[in-house]
Formats: C-alpha cells, structure tokens, sequence
C-alpha cells in the first residue's frame, strides 16, 4: 500500500459564515489544525526519538524547479531553530538563475550548541532544456545515496557507478528518507510539462524504492493576501485551498502530503506564525522519513 493511504481522509470543507460567503475567500473553520505555540513543537522537535539504532541521522533530499525556495526553505527552518533570521543556504535573489550547483547537506542547530537529528541536502533546481539544471538521473543518485557531498551538478550527464566519488555501497544515512519537493504556490500553474515530467521522474524512483515524499508550497504570502496579513489565515484561505489543489494534481501527489508555508525572505526578525508553519511541515516530513527507516 502506498505510505500516503494509510493517513486520514481529507475533511469536509464547513460551510461558511454569512459575511465569508459574501467575499468566497475564506472558509468559516480552517481545514486543518495547527497547534500556534512554537515553544511547543520547538520541544517536541528536540525531543523526537529515531526508531532505528543504525540511522542516527534522518536525510531529506530537496529537490523542485529552480526558484521553487528549496535553499529559502533550509535557511528558514535552521532560521526558526536559532530564533533569528539565517543564510546557511545561498539563496537566489531571483527566480530564473541556479545559486545551488553543488549537492551540500545542511545540518541544523538545535540552538543549544548541538546539531538536530536530521539533515537536508540540498539540489540544483530542475529547468527546461536538457543543458539546463539538475540531471534527474542525479536526483536518482541522491535517493539512493550514491552522490557525494559536494558533487558538482552537471546538466548533461549524470554520475555513474564508473565514475570517480560515486558511492556504490551507501550506508543507511547515506540514503534518503524523505523526499521534499519544493515549489512556488505562486508560479506552480505556470511550471513547464518538462520540468513536472523531470520531477515525476524523481517522485516515481522515490516511489518504487518506497521512499515518502512532500511537497512544500511556499510564497503563500504572495498566494493569498489575508494569509500575508495574518498567516493563520492558511487554513481558512480557498486561494490557498485552491493551490494546493493544483499541486496536487500537477504532480500527483496527495493533499496531506502538501504544506503550504511562507520562508523568510525579506525578514530580519522570526516571527513565531512563520515558524509553526515550517516546523509543523517539518514535524511530518520527520515522521514520514522515521516511519520509512523503521522498515529498512
Ligand atoms: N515572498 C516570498 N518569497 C520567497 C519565499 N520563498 C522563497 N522566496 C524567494 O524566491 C526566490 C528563490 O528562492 P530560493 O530559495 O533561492 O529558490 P531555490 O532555487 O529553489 O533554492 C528568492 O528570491 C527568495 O527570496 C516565500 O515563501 N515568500
Ligand atoms: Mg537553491
């Protein structure tokens, strides 16, 4: 049975308030629920026990269309962790040039002096053009954990059992135990048939070794304005509804596996709305991947 069936069936909308009806944006009840105390989930975070003796990292694969936020998504989960904004992960300042072009893991600081019980590793966006981003052969690579740290993304070609630094027998924590796919809920209806067919490539390799995968939709601040003015907003938001919507069916993927959240990205402050968001996503992708090393 594929991981995602086993989880709760999506609930039913609930009907709106006469004034939420009147504007059609909002729904009376969010959707979903989200405990809003960070000093909470902070902890439990912390605190979370891995299942399996051999894997004392869990590794979760970034990967998506370039400008998604996958390197903005990294710098703000360390950036919620360390209770100030933070560049660990070298950022685009816009949405059309690759910054990310070797594969580099990114630990994260519990804040007390230690490092957290997972990794990202982050990946050279997905483009157009088979001379352009990431090789999805190499995102393959990354799955299995053939890839070593610091390889040097080459479009044209991926790495292969031949080659110099390829990884043939990958420990356990060398292998990945969550796939993120990172998107823009903003530019999601604009992604090229390519770069979906690239990616469902990585989700289907992902799929038939039994790895889980999510997918963060980020910049739902530019999605929906009433979630930009107040972020537990998301919920309630049919823009965002709707977006998540397209997610998942662009990329065939189940809603329950998408979260939408907002990174950092012109803040100099946290703020404990934006780091709910991305530890409650984080909380699961921890879950799914734990689960996943339960049964290697
Ligand atoms: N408004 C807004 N901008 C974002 C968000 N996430 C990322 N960005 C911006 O999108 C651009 C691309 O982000 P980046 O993390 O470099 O994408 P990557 O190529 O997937 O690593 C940067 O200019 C970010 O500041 C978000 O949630 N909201
Ligand atoms: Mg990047």
């Amino acid at each position: 049975m594929a991981f995602w069936k086993s989880f709760q069936k999506f609930p039913q909308d609930k009907p709106n308030s006469k004034d939420d009806q009147a504007d059609g944006v909002m729904f009376d009840q969010p959707w979903r629920n989200i405990n809003w105390i960070k000093s909470e989930i902070v902890e439990e975070l912390k605190e979370f026990a891995l299942c399996n003796p051999e894997v004392k990292q869990l590794r979760f694969l970034m990967a998506g269309p370039i400008g998604g936020g996958k390197s903005s998504f990294v710098n703000s989960v360390n950036s919620a962790f360390q209770n100030r904004v933070t560049n660990i992960a070298i950022m685009s300042t816009t949405t059309n040039t690759s910054c990310t072009t070797v594969y580099k893991n990114y630990k994260i600081k519990n804040g007390t002096g230690g490092t957290l019980s997972f990794i990202f590793t982050d990946t050279m966006g997905l483009e157009d053009g088979q001379e352009h981003g990431a090789h999805p052969g190499d995102l393959n690579n990354a799955l299995h954990g053939n890839l070593p740290e610091c390889y040097k993304f080459n479009p044209l070609r991926c790495l292969t059992s031949q080659d110099i630094g390829y990884i043939s027998k990958p420990s356990l924590e060398e292998k990945t135990h969550c796939l993120i796919c990172v998107v823009s809920g903003n530019s999601i209806s604009q992604m090229s048939n390519e770069v979906i067919s690239k990616l469902k490539q990585v989700f289907k390799e992902a799929t038939e070794i039994g790895i889980p995968q999510v997918v963060i939709m980020t910049t739902i601040d530019q999605v929906c304005p009433l979630v930009k003015k107040d972020l537990q907003n998301v919920y309630k938001s049919k823009k965002i509804r709707e977006k998540m919507a397209v997610c998942s069916d662009t990329l065939s993927i189940p809603m329950t596996c998408i979260f939408p959240v907002k990174n950092y990205h012109e803040e100099t402050e946290t703020n404990d709305d934006i780091d709910v968001l991305l530890l409650s996503a984080l909380k699961q992708i921890i879950h799914f991947a734990n689960d996943f090393t339960e049964e290697l």
